[in-house]
């Protein structure tokens, strides 16, 4: 992108859209920056900073440094228009999502093959090989800008998974979920054809490059009671892990998709821990992909930021190669763009909070803890053990073995059951001929080319020179397939809002028009609602829903919080932006003052007693003026003009600073021209600086009075500060 500044042309990424090639394929993990200095810190954990970024919240007050820390940080984006989706990859991009997963829309799992276009979908996108090639499209532009790769990642599962697979390696897909017990247990496709359908895909992941998540975390968020499946877990992350590995995909890109899974109020640390460290014992040399807790997840973002931050306490006190940042959206289904940035918000915060946490502590190898892994581990094995017994996984799962609400070994008996010849697409593996032969590249087993040629056992595509994999010009692509649920349809109904000639509020698309409201009544939880409600009609929002609601108390308060659609178009051209103000910064005020010390005198004028707007002003501890070393001379309040004047001249003060809110007869401005009159009677006016302050001062009107300047609502120490010493500095030049 040339300019970060200006706003991402989906139009450009379109162009073309046919000859795009990937630029590269595979996983790329962060590089490592050891001991980083950044600022006044040094940290133990980070990677190599961005080019360019949205630095945290406060990074104002350390210089704006924004370090990134070691593990790759995940953000899922399932908005339904990819679209809209890209320009909020951007926005990730910039606050540290270094892999992006789109979520399948709904149902596309049971499509048994490829869709293509630009369609839209619910509750995530429809994967098409347009959709997938224009955001790696995307994502290597945004990748340019904040100077660090970045993972574009969806799912190889449902009944076209294989298909997918070999669309994904095509396109330069660098991770994917891929787990077939998630086909057979969540998505009932047939255990034979997901199991089948496994080896292909593996092998293609394999060949990609492609880091691999398993499926293992939905049986926590399925599990009635979500820590008792952590035996349950291992032996998901043990079948799913070997399978991948002897397909050949290598132990590193095989990313366990491990959960802590217990949850406040429960004491989750104690539970989570061993849990964490007994799995990372058995899976040494695997990737572990930390996957936050849903299946307690409510509507509250409080609540989700909570946990995260606690699932996050267990990654630093165990490992995490892969963050996972899940927003509250899973929680009350609103897939915002904000909730993305606060997720990594979150993790960045967190990560960075306990950088070089283990440089000073360590897991105790006794006690509670050690039992408690010892624990989970002989039951995982025992429950490993049984499947061998029971004949093996297929009868297991015929059985109904899995999520099963037991902590193992106990059985409660309402596990998922999949029976051998159910399912979707039960009955469609056909045994191979035995002249069965496919010259492609990544496929599994046999294949019997070397018939046709001895140099094709390894490389069966030399048969045919080259597949798609090789050529990317043999593959068809096709633009749209629907004349009206497309892209650029989609795009003509808001050209001027893509333009930037129009505005409107938006939530995950542009000109959405959602917006939402926070409220509290002093009611019960129902009053509350409905009380709510009659708020949005009369603030004229169409489609309102109520997404969140939270007792204060049960009959003092209730919190509600609300979406709604604002029918607004605002012409960008029309509106009136106030000009930011010009400051100098904290450490150029300080130097300026430390070189050159600086007087004021002080006081609220006339007859007035209101000093509070002052005291902000000047006092050290609401980050006034005296924090830059000047000093400040408080005279009190109701003070007479002159006397200002006159200590102003009697303590060599660079500045007169009075603050007047009553505004009655205009008495404000009257004392302004008032102070102004005196000082240059006295002769003064020249040498001094005078500023007027208060909450009805028009600057315009005060300067006219006599005023240098005058500050209103909303000033803080800096602005004052800033324009003193400016000011001081125009005087030397100009004397
Ligand atoms: C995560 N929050 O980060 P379909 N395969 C596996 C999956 O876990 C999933 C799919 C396929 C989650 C992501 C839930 N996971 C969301 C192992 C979905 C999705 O479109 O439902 O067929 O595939 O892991």
């Amino acid at each position: 992108m040339d300019n970060p500044n200006k706003r991402l042309e989906i139009e450009k990424i379109l162009e073309n859209l046919e000859n795009y090639r990937p630029r590269r394929r595979g996983w790329t993990w962060r590089k490592p920056a050891k001991n980083l200095k950044m600022s006044h810190f040094t940290y133990k954990e980070a990677s190599e900073p961005l080019k360019e970024s949205v630095p945290l919240i406060t990074a104002h007050n350390f210089e704006n440094i924004d370090p990134q820390p070691l593990p790759v940080i995940t953000t899922e984006i399932a908005s339904g228009r990819f679209e809209d989706d890209i320009r909020r990859m951007r926005m990730a991009a910039h606050h540290g999502a270094d892999h992006i997963m789109v979520i399948r829309t709904a149902g596309q799992s049971h499509f048994d093959g490829l869709i293509e276009g630009s369609p839209q979908g619910i509750g995530g996108i429809p994967i098409t090989r347009k959709q997938v090639r224009a955001q790696r499209k995307a994502l290597d532009m945004i990748e340019d800008e904040v100077g660090r790769p970045i993972n574009y990642h969806s799912y190889v599962s449902g009944v076209a998974g294989a298909d997918i697979a070999v669309m994904f390696a095509e396109e330069g897909v660098n991770g994917v979920h891929q787990d077939p017990q998630y086909n057979v247990l969540y998505r009932n496709v047939n255990t034979i054809r997901s199991f089948v359908d496994a080896c292909e895909s593996k092998k293609l992941i394999a060949w990609a490059g492609q880091a691999q998540i398993d499926g293992a975390h939905n049986a926590n968020a399925t599990a009635r009671d979500a820590w008792k499946v952590m035996p349950e877990l291992m032996v998901q992350h043990a079948i799913n892990s070997a399978f991948s590995h002897k397909v050949g995909i290598p132990k590193k890109n095989i990313c366990l998709s491990t959960v802590p899974p217990s949850h406040t109020p429960g004491p989750s640390v104690f539970m989570d821990l061993p849990y964490a460290v007994a799995l990372r014992q058995f899976f040494e040399g695997y990737g572990m992909r930390a996957q936050m807790h849903t299946k307690y997840i409510e509507s509250s973002t409080r609540d989700a930021t909570v946990t995260h931050v606690l699932n996050m306490l267990i990654s630093k006190l165990t490992s995490a190669d892969i963050q996972s940042t899940i927003t509250p959206d899973e929680g009350r289904n609103v897939p915002w763009h904000i909730y993305n940035i606060e997720a990594l918000d979150t993790a960045k915060q967190t990560l960075l909070g306990l950088d070089g946490l283990m440089e000073m502590i360590e897991i105790k190898e006794t006690g509670p803890l050690w039992d408690t892994v010892r624990e989970l581990q002989e039951r995982a094995v025992l429950f490993l053990e049984e499947i061998i017994e029971k004949g093996g996984y297929l009868n297991a799962v015929e059985q109904g073995f899995f999520v099963d609400s037991g902590y193992y070994p106990e059985r409660n008996g309402d596990g998922i059951k999949r029976p051998i010849n159910g399912g979707i697409g039960a009955g469609t593996v056909i045994k191979r001929e035995k002249d069965y032969m496919a010259p492609v590249t990544a496929h599994y087993g046999y294949n019997n080319v070397a018939q046709y040629d001895e140099n094709a056992v390894n490389n069966p595509s030399i048969l045919i020179d080259g597949c798609t994999l090789e050529k990317p010009e043999k593959i068809i692509y096709i633009d749209e397939l629907d004349q009206t649920d497309n892209v650029y349809e989609r795009m003509k109904d808001i050209k001027d809002h893509h333009a930037g000639t129009l505005l409107s509020p938006e939530m995950e698309w542009m000109a959405d028009g959602t917006v939402m409201i926070n409220m509290c009544f002093p009611t019960d939880i129902s009053r509350a609602q409905a009380a709510a409600l009659e708020c949005a009609k009369a603030m004229n929002l169409k489609n309102v829903e109520i997404i969140h609601k939270e007792v204060l108390h049960k009959t003092e308060g209730t919190r509600i919080e609300l979406k709604g659609t604002l029918d607004i178009n605002i012409k960008t051209d029309e509106l009136v932006i106030p000009k930011e103000p010009d400051l100098l910064s904290d450490d150029e005020i300080r130097a300026d003052i430390e070189q050159n010390p600086m007087v004021i005198v002080c006081g609220t004028v006339g007859e007035d007693e209101h000093s509070v707007g002052l005291r902000e002003i000047i006092d050290i501890k609401h980050g006034g003026i005296e924090k830059y070393g000047i000093q400040v001379h408080y005279l009190g309040t109701s003070v007479p003009t002159e006397k200002l004047v006159n200590a102003a001249i009697e303590l060599n003060a660079t500045a007169i600073l009075a603050s007047t809110i009553i505004s009655h007869d205009d008495i404000h401005y009257k004392n302004i021209a008032n102070i102004h009159q005196i000082a240059t009677e006295m002769g003064v006016r020249d040498k001094i600086t005078f500023v007027a302050g208060g909450t009805q001062i028009s600057p315009e009107i005060a300067v006219s009075k006599g005023a240098d300047a005058a500050f209103t609502r909303g000033t803080k120490g800096i602005h004052v500060a800033s324009f003193l010493v400016k000011s001081r500095q125009n005087k030397k030049g100009t004397s």
